[in-house]
């Protein structure tokens, strides 16, 4: 079987997707499908193709460290779907773990449901609201097979907020944020669950999501479609790699950036793995795989999550301004994918996309109703992924919290700070990607409308979670007064600390 050269498969993607958004599907020979433009959440009225669904996020990730976007991290698998796909452009996320995974499994904004700011930690009693239908549900309404495999972390202190008991018929992996990738422990306790069962199982955690993620696949009835969500632990710190993986680069000194780049390839091999079970399954024809980060890569410890590491960070984002936990481009706009052999023409999607769209996107292809779910904010972007129309889109919420936000509308972006001392910055992000020219003083009319804007999304946004649960922490623990019996020096932990460990310890002893 002989492969296209790079020159010729170039040519190819720009022609096919260009005849395909100026002539229509019906010129490029494919079935014609009738998306609805212009309202959220609407579904297509044309009869859902029902693929397969492996909807692959890595943790982290900068969005210059795949070999697509020019890293010299090795991500061969990756780079192969990039090439025989589509290549997300604008893909938005947000800048945080708890808040972009919310927002996927809702088709809404966090701001609507209290998932806005930060991320649950592993302390934390709340979750994703229990009245949110999810993506997950409306796929199992559906009459797919859902599985998830890797990190939830939209809630773990109750069983309820688990992925069994939200919309998945199996779960493998830690609830929590950020686990130790070899011992699969949070600060000390294991966080490994199969179903609603604590398990302890030796390994590489990235190597047992891809394992798992191909028996599933083998193992898949395919009378009815799979929907798998796989969410990656990599390459979220702490920076961790079996040593094959980190013998794989010599050449970087850097013992943290070394790590970091094995994590990716690692997880790269995985994927490869998965789309190999795919073809040997012979379901890769009709099967839609996509991929992206749910965040922008960590470039300041504050966001680290819970590892020590100092120094500059090994992620990167290329051009876009800073990374994880921010609302510049380098925190939100991510690396990402989305391949379809037969139903996506290679080629680039350059319009916005937000990961609110995809609830929308998938459920229309799926031919999941609209019906129990709350009022989306997503668009279907199927026209747009396989070229037959621009991107519905004109705006992305980056976030709306109580002390920042930021909103783009068309190219101009708001970041605004309310909280003292304030600071608001307009960027036009086609001309500036980079967010350096603060147009704020000159562009006065933009800053008003979208000042507006975040004021009216604000207006109906619920109190962040997070804020309450730490207010609740604090001011509910006993004096961190030493003990009699102690000195100042070897004094308690502080209240978060006891808190969190407490509470990990009672979910190990559930069974
Ligand atoms: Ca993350």
């Amino acid at each position: 079987m002989s492969h296209p050269t790079d020159l010729e498969c170039a040519t190819l993607n720009d022609l096919t997707r260009r005849d395909m958004l100026k002539g229509g599907a019906a010129a490029a020979g494919v079935a014609t499908w009738v998306a609805t433009m212009g309202a959220p959440g609407r579904a297509s009225a044309q009869a859902p193709l029902r693929p397969n669904i492996i909807y692959i996020v890595s943790d982290d990730q900068g969005w210059k460290d795949v070999g697509f976007n020019g890293s010299d991290i090795a991500t061969p698998h990756l780079d192969a779907l990039a090439k025989t796909g589509v290549q997300l452009e604008q893909f938005y996320a947000l800048p945080m773990c708890t808040p972009s995974r919310a927002t996927l499994m809702t088709g809404r904004y966090p701001f609507r449901y209290g998932l806005q700011t930060g991320v649950i930690p592993s302390g934390g009693s709340y979750g994703l609201a229990m009245d949110e239908w999810l993506l997950s549900q409306a796929m199992q309404d559906a009459g797919y097979r859902t599985a998830m495999v890797g990190k939830w972390h939209l809630g773990h202190a109750r069983t309820e907020l688990w992925p069994r008991q939200r919309g998945f018929d199996s779960y493998y992996g830690p609830l929590v944020g950020e686990i130790d990738h070899f011992k699969h422990e949070a600060h000390g306790v294991v966080d490994w669950y199969r179903d609603n069962t604590l398990v302890r199982e030796p390994g590489y955690d990235t190597t047992l999501f891809g394992r798992e993620a191909v028996k599933l696949i083998t193992d898949h009835d395919v009378s009815r479609p799979l929907f798998l969500y796989l969410a990656f632990t990599a390459p979220h710190t702490p920076y961790q790699a079996p040593q094959e993986y980190l013998d794989k680069y010599p050449q970087i000194a850097d013992p943290l950036r070394r790590a970091y780049a094995a994590q990716i390839t690692a997880m790269d091999d995985e994927i490869g793995k998965v789309v190999a079970a795919l073809d040997q399954k012979g379901i890769r024809e009709n099967t839609l795989v996509i991929f992206h980060s749910d965040n922008g890569g960590t470039r300041s410890s504050i966001f680290a999550g819970e590892s020590e590491v100092r120094g500059d960070l090994p992620p990167n984002n290329g051009v876009y301004r800073d990374g994880k936990g921010t609302l510049y481009e380098g925190g939100t706009r991510v690396c990402g994918l989305a391949n379809w052999p037969g139903q996506l023409p290679p080629g680039k999607a350059s319009g916005l996309i937000h990961i609110a769209d995809m609830y929308p996107t998938l459920a229309a292809l799926a031919g999941a109703k609209l019906e129990k779910n709350k009022p989306l904010d997503g668009y279907n972007m199927w026209d747009h992924l396989s070229g037959r129309g621009e991107s519905p889109r004109q705006e992305i919420v980056y976030n709306i919290e109580p002390f920042r936000a930021a909103v783009r509308q068309g190219d101009y972006k708001l970041v605004w700070l309310p909280l003292l001392p304030g600071r608001i910055e307009l960027f036009d992000i086609a001309r500036d990607p980079a967010e350096k020219d603060n147009l704020a003083e000159s562009k006065g009319n933009q800053v008003e409308t979208l000042k507006q804007r975040i004021e009216d999304l604000a207006s109906s946004a619920v109190q962040p979670l997070l804020l309450a649960q730490m207010v609740k922490t604090t001011f509910g623990a006993p004096p961190s007064t030493p003990k009699a019996d102690e000195s100042p020096v070897t004094a308690t932990p502080g209240p978060n600390e006891a808190t969190g460990q407490d509470f990990l310890s009672a979910i190990e002893r559930r069974d």
